[in-house]
């Protein structure tokens, strides 16, 4: 008994411990899985009828060149911004 709580408590103090950045990296998340899980006409390139579960905004941050598709090299970049590698 005593130990399932000391336990708890050790879970308790350990878990805030876990790294709170600014913007946390999608846990699993790569630009390439990204792309591939949202690219629903396997072309290559989302557009943003493809992103509709993309986080408001994210769209238009990700496609640099305004041409209404986000690239795999586009969402590289603005991966680099919004989650820097420490
Ligand atoms: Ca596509
Ligand atoms: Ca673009």
């Amino acid at each position: 008994m005593k130990f399932a709580l000391l336990a708890a408590v050790a879970l308790a103090c350990v878990a805030p411990a876990a790294p709170a950045a600014a913007a946390s990296r999608p846990f699993g998340m790569t630009p390439e899985r990204i792309i591939a899980w949202s690219d629903a006409n396997k072309d290559g390139v989302v557009t943003k009828d493809e992103v509709r579960r993309w986080p408001r905004g994210s769209f238009d941050r990700a496609d640099a060149d305004k041409d209404g598709k986000v690239t795999l090299d586009e969402l590289k970049a603005d991966w680099a911004i919004q989650y820097p590698k420490k």
